[in-house]
């Protein structure tokens, strides 16, 4: 038995890098699936290059969405959350709390990264749908891929030593981020796809990178448009809106003062830290 991490998944068949870093494409026993880019396992090698998956270690955390009819997972053994918006086109709000409560329900610390504040004119706008954020104590880093070497000096120091998850809608400018920390990622951006008139840009599976010259992991997902969250109670998803994040502290203002809860069915109080 050889003990790796999925780096890369693709319906049933998954890429495994050991141990010793070498690489090894795997499947399953019989019809076991569920398993997803991040899970530490065991294999059993197979040939030279092939490898039988079976076991998932334990996972410390994962993220996914789910509705009515199916869950999606995301990746496991997840750190942080990077959750990536756009000056424009302007991001969706909705998208971005549901990101943001699946995250804290998952125990992933979650980071918003407001990317083409290079666009001037519509960046006021993208700053004040965003000010609310920091009602939940989410920290928004400002970038720009056109200034490469200031995007690395403030992304890098985050990532150290930490597996993280790129999210976010398409045309965020994800694709173009990774490329500029992960160069040997080569993400397909829109850029492309325009220029070989493909139209074919996006992610379609997830996909861990190291990051060069840093102890360090990205996780490069498709983009979403849709963030179920079935599997989440109403407090649970109240946590990622600002809005009722407003509520909580009044309540938890007056929890203090009276010793009783204004709110009670609505919102439960938590030490949010
Ligand atoms: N002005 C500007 N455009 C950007 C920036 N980042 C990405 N883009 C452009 O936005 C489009 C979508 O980027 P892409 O990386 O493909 O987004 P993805 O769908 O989230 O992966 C492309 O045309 C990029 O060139 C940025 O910081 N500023
Ligand atoms: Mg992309």
């Amino acid at each position: 038995m050889m003990a790796g991490r999925v780096i890369a998944a693709h319906g049933r068949h998954y890429q495994v890098e050991l141990d010793d870093g070498q690489l090894r494409q795997c499947y399953t026993r019989g019809k076991k699936t569920g398993i997803c880019v991040g899970d530490y396992v065991d294999i059993e090698p197979q040939g030279q290059d092939e490898g039988r998956i079976e076991r998932v270690h334990e996972r410390r955390n994962l993220l996914y969405r789910s509705d009515e009819m199916r869950a999606k997972q995301f990746a496991a053994n997840v750190d942080q959350l990077l959750i990536v918006v756009a000056v424009e086109p302007l991001f969706s709000e909705d998208l971005t709390g549901r990101a943001l409560a699946g995250a804290f329900s998952a125990d992933i610390t979650p980071v918003i990264i407001l990317n083409k504040c290079d666009l001037a004119e519509s960046l006021p706008r993208a700053r004040a749908l965003l000010s609310d954020m920091n009602a939940l104590g989410v920290r928004i880093i400002e970038t720009s891929t056109l200034q490469p070497q200031a995007l690395r000096d403030s992304l890098l120091p985050l990532l150290a030593n930490k597996t993280s998850l790129l999210l976010g809608q398409s045309g965020m400018g994800k694709s173009s981020i990774l490329n500029i920390l992960v160069p040997e990622a080569r993400a397909d951006t829109q850029e492309h796809s325009i220029a070989l008139g493909t139209g074919k840009h996006t992610t379609t599976s997830s996909r861990l990178y190291h990051l060069p010259g840093a102890d360090g992991d990205l996780i490069d997902s498709p983009g979403f448009q849709a963030f179920g969250l079935k599997h989440l109670g109403q407090t649970e998803v109240e946590q990622g809106f600002p809005e009722f994040a407003h509520t909580a502290r009044i309540a938890d203002s007056i929890i203090a003062r009276t010793g009783t809860n204004p709110v009670v069915g609505c919102w439960q109080p938590k030490n949010r830290g």
